[in-house]
């Protein structure tokens, strides 16, 4: 058995629920939050058979989109007088981040 671990932003998430659902592939959702951006994320759960890896790839991936964000980044100088302004960049952020693990036990009472 497998853990898979997805990170996907908040935009696809209900897409990527459903199509799991249709797909018949139980999953947990949990609202997180991203270390760089520090903005809100979602987080799935899947727990699956060794042989399903491969079809909820093709899910997420058919349900995450690829995007470009803004970030202002931090300066040491942010907050004095004569600091200059930094200029926003731009990050790609997703389609998907996904972490795949063993599962040694699985219960379910
Ligand atoms: P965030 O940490 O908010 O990162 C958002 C996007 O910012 C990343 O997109 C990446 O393009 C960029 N980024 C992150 N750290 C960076 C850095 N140190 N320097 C420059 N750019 C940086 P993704 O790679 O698609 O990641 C989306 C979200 O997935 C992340 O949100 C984080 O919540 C999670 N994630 C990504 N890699 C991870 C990892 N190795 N372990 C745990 N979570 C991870």
């Amino acid at each position: 058995m497998k853990l898979i671990i997805a990170i996907v932003q908040d935009k696809d998430s209900n897409r990527l629920s459903g199509e799991l659902v249709k797909a018949n592939f139980r999953a947990t959702k949990l609202a997180s939050t991203g270390g760089f951006l520090r903005a809100g994320n979602t987080t799935f759960m899947i727990g699956i058979d060794d042989d399903q890896v491969d079809a909820v790839m093709t899910v997420i991936n058919k349900s995450c989109k690829i995007r470009e964000q803004l970030v202002t980044p931090i300066t040491p100088m942010s907050g004095t007088t004569d600091s200059y302004l930094p200029l926003p960049v731009e990050v790609q952020v997703g389609g998907a981040t996904v972490f795949v693990m063993p599962v040694e036990r699985f219960e379910h009472f």
